[in-house]
């Protein structure tokens, strides 16, 4: 085959990529990204990089983002020109507001090619605005050695920003590269180049501490992406930490699990609260964002490294990496909210039904400190927030935009990247939102993934919307609710997954211990 600058180009990025140790790779098929495939097929066949390849774009890119969260490493993403490049924008979204690194390669036309009318060729610079931390807009190499000299310092700065080394938050990137023919050959061979790429220093950044008043009785809240340094500052200074599901910090002496029924049911307790102490995106009940906006309470912000800057009610006092206390706090105040969520636990009362209550208990019971635990953005991860037990679990939810898209596809990043036990609690819309995802290939070998769909035909969330009341059923249903009709069975089963139906705690608890690939159905409409 004839020499091809662009072969020669994309296996010397691929090398220097690899060699800097990024080392997970989706692709998806197609014309003016072929030097890019060739050559990330030469790294996986030499074993230098796990190689996935998906049909679907918008999969494709959730799958990286559950590789990245998984990891904490930006994943290589690559696709070919048009609306393939379009299709990675949900993903890219969530990876900007909630800090994942990322690192896309997107192939283009020439730039003589562009604004005349050329098949498959859009505006792919700029395409994703603000929401990626930097973008190259690379010429297509017309001779052997064209560009090769600047892909150490592009990929140094490529990873370095989406890792949030520079100074900004980890996030997106992109490098859309320009390719024309011809568009492959069958060398270099991408695994046998060594490029050395500059690692650099991360941009230390002066920390901010406060020392606050021990007096204000003060609370932890812990939204998503919190970490443990919620749950040390709770237990250092004997302060009750309000912490959601994916926040990472729902564990501990100190964790009042019950808070989003205690805020409502104990309102001479909870309007004592003079002070939070806010970490990580804290989205998911009424009564912590009343909080914010109450004019008694102050609120604290502590940076987080993911998640930008949270001040919903726009009355944060300070932003501060981390905080002390001058005197100790009263033991008496954890004391009180300890009590009350201890009576509070214990008193709900079980029915026959196998009850949402029931169904994440199980599945926290059923979950290893080794496992991933995978959250859909809707109703579940609501009554998780209310139900789930105190466990330090690897717990993940996409909270960074809160879509129902691309859940399928994010547990099976998480499963791809650890090769560990995953499951995925989500709704049944969630379910068919991504079913494209369900596709699987082959040569991703085995996973240990469990999809619990929580059946209730349609968005029960939306029960809670005022339209609920003030609508027929008939037209909320057609307008909110969407019930559907699938049978969630033949489509499992379509795509080689096994399908378990279940219906009461005993069938789930036995469900939950599956190996594979397996779609639980928790039926409960
Ligand atoms: C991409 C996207 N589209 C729409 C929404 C709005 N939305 C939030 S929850 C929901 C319904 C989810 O229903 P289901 O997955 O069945 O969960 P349930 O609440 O019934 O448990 C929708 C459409 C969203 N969050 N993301
Ligand atoms: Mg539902």
């Amino acid at each position: 085959m004839a020499d091809s600058p662009s072969q020669s180009f994309a296996a010397n990025l691929l090398a220097a990529f690899a060699g800097a140790g990024i080392d997970q790779i989706y692709l998806a098929p197609g014309a003016r990204s072929q030097a890019l495939a060739i050559a990330a097929g030469q790294l996986a066949e030499a074993d230098l990089v796990d190689l996935f390849v998906r049909l679907d774009e918008r999969s494709m890119a959730f799958t990286a983002l559950g590789s990245a969260l998984a990891t904490g490493k930006p994943a290589l993403i690559i696709t070919t020109s048009g609306t393939a490049v379009a299709n990675l924008h949900p993903a890219v979204l969530e990876a900007h507001h909630s800090g994942v690194p990322m690192i896309l390669l997107t192939a283009d036309r020439p730039h003589e090619l562009r604004e005349v009318g050329a098949n498959q060729t859009t505006k792919q610079v700029g395409i994703f605005d603000d929401a990626v931390r930097v973008v190259f807009d690379v010429e297509a190499p017309n001779s052997e050695d064209d560009g090769v000299d600047e892909i150490p310092s592009m990929v140094s700065t490529a990873i370095r920003a989406s890792l949030g080394l520079g100074g900004t938050r980890p996030g997106p990137v992109q490098l859309n590269l320009a390719f024309r023919e011809p568009l492959s050959s069958d060398s270099p061979n991408a695994a046998d180049l060594q490029v050395t790429v500059p690692a650099g220093d991360a941009v230390e950044r002066e920390l901010e501490f406060a020392i606050l008043d021990g007096s204000i009785p003060t609370v932890v809240i812990a939204g998503a992406n919190s970490s443990d340094s919620a749950v040390e500052l709770a237990e250092a200074y004997g302060l009750p930490i309000f912490a959601e599901p994916s926040s990472g910090a729902r564990f501990g002496d100190n964790a009042i699990l019950s808070y989003p029924k205690l805020m409502v049911e104990q309102p001479e307790l909870s309007s004592r609260i003079g002070r939070v102490i806010v970490f990580g995106k804290p989205t998911l009940s009424r009564p912590i964002t009343r909080l914010f906006f109450s004019e008694h309470v102050e609120v604290v912000v502590v940076r987080s490294a993911s998640m930008g800057l949270f001040d919903v009610s726009r009355r944060a006092s300070m932003f501060v990496d981390d905080v002390t206390f001058d005197v100790d706090v009263e033991g008496e105040w954890l004391e009180a909210w300890r009590l009350a969520d201890q009576k509070i636990q214990v008193s709900t009362p079980l029915s026959e039904k196998l009850s949402r209550r029931e169904i994440v208990e199980q599945v926290w019971m059923s979950t290893e400190p080794t496992d991933n635990l995978f959250l859909g953005a809707s109703r579940m991860i609501r009554e998780a927030e209310v139900w789930a037990p105190s466990a330090n679990l690897n717990i993940y939810a996409n909270r960074g935009l809160a879509g129902i898209d691309g859940s399928v596809a994010t547990a099976t990043g998480l499963a791809l990247a650890t090769r560990a036990q995953t499951r995925a609690l989500i709704g049944d819309l969630t379910l068919l939102h991504d079913a494209g995802s369900l596709v699987i290939d082959p040569r991703d070998g085995e996973l240990d993934l469990q999809l619990v769909v929580v059946n209730d035909r349609g968005g029960s969330i939306f029960e809670n919307l005022e339209p609920a009341k003030q609508l027929t059923k008939e037209n909320f249903d057609r307008l909110f609710r969407t019930p559907q009709d699938v049978n969630l069975a033949t489509l499992a089963v379509t795509y080689g997954w096994l399908h378990i139906p279940v219906n009461t705690e005993v069938e789930l608890e036995a469900a939950l211990l599956t190996k594979g690939r397996v779609l639980i159905e928790v039926k409960l409409a």
